[in-house]
C-alpha cells in the first residue's frame, strides 16, 4: 500500500511512523508512507494555503487550489472518476463518518493507494470534498485542532491490518474488537507485586479454565464500560 498524507504541518508527523509495526511494515516493503506539505503546491508567490470564509465568520478555510495541485501531482488527475483503481482519497474532518475497526478493515482491503487530507482551521473549501474526496472520516466525537492526529490514527489502524504487517507471533484476528468484546486483563511476573496477587487460576488453572475465565472477564469489562458493543452484537445476530 502507498500512503500519502497532505498537511500544512508536515513537521507534526516527525518520527511518528518510525516505530513498531509501522516501521517494520515500511522496512518490509508492505507500505510506503510519505508526508507532503500542502504549501509546496501553492502557486502564488506568498504560498497562501488558507483564506477568509465567503459569507463571513471566524477562522480561515483551506483554499482549494493547492490541494487540487497536490492531488494532480500524486494521482495524475483531479477527476475523481479517473483515479486509478484502488485509490482512496480521505478527508479527515469532524463531519466525517466515525472511524471504526470495520472502516480500517475496508481501507486495508480496498486501498492500494491511500491519500489522507488533513483539515485545519475552520475547515476545507467544500469543492475539495465535492471533486476529490472519496470518503470523509472523523475519529470520534471530540474536537481536535486539525486532522493530523486523526491521520496518524488511521495510518496506524490500517497498516497493522495489511497482510504480513504483524509478526508471526500474533495476529490481527486476536485483537480486542475482532470478537466484538474488550480484551481480558493480562498479568506477568511477579506473581505478587506490592501485595497485589495475580488471579490464582492463571497460575494453577488448566487451559480450558483459563479460557473460560478470560471470556468471563472480557464480557464483564465490556458490560461495564462498553454496553453498546454487546447491544450491537445481540441486535445484529
Ligand atoms: C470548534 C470548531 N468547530 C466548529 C466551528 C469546527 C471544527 C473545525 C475543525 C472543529 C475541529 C476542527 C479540526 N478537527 C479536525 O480536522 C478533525 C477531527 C476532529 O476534530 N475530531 C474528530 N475527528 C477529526 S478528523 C479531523
Amino acid at each position: 500500500m502507498k500512503i500519502d498524507v497532505l498537511t500544512i504541518f508536515p513537521e507534526f508527523f516527525g518520527q511518528v511512523f518510525d516505530f513498531g509495526i509501522i516501521r517494520r511494515a515500511k522496512l518490509a516493503g508492505i507500505v510506503d508512507v510519505n508526508v507532503h506539505d500542502i504549501r509546496e503546491f501553492a502557486a502564488d508567490k506568498h504560498k497562501m494555503v488558507d483564506d477568509r470564509p465567503f459569507g463571513g465568520g471566524d477562522g480561515m478555510v483551506l483554499k482549494p487550489e493547492p490541494i487540487f495541485a497536490a492531488i494532480e501531482s500524486l494521482l495524475g488527475t483531479s477527476e475523481r472518476a479517473a483515479y486509478p483503481a484502488g485509490t482512496k482519497v480521505v478527508l479527515l474532518s469532524p463531519q466525517g463518518k466515525p472511524f471504526d475497526q470495520t472502516g480500517a478493515e475496508d481501507l486495508a482491503e480496498q486501498a492500494a493507494h491511500l491519500v489522507l487530507i488533513c483539515g485545519r482551521y475552520e475547515g476545507v473549501d467544500e469543492r475539495v470534498n465535492d471533486a476529490l474526496v472519496t470518503q470523509e472520516i472523523s475519529i470520534g466525537d471530540y474536537v481536535l485542532s486539525g486532522g493530523e492526529a486523526a491521520a496518524v490514527v488511521v495510518v496506524d489502524a490500517v497498516v497493522r491490518l495489511l497482510p504480513d504487517a504483524l509478526g508471526s507471533e500474533t495476529s490481527a484476528g486476536n485483537d480486542s474488537f475482532s470478537n466484538g468484546l474488550l480484551d481480558c486483563p493480562h498479568y506477568t511476573r511477579p506473581a505478587e507485586f506490592r501485595g497485589m496477587k495475580v488471579p490464582d487460576i492463571l497460575l494453577n488453572g488448566h487451559h480450558a479454565e483459563i479460557e473460560k475465565w478470560r471470556r468471563e472477564k472480557a464480557l464483564e469489562k465490556t458490560r461495564l464500560v462498553r454496553k453498546d458493543l454487546l447491544e450491537g452484537e445481540n441486535g445484529e445476530m
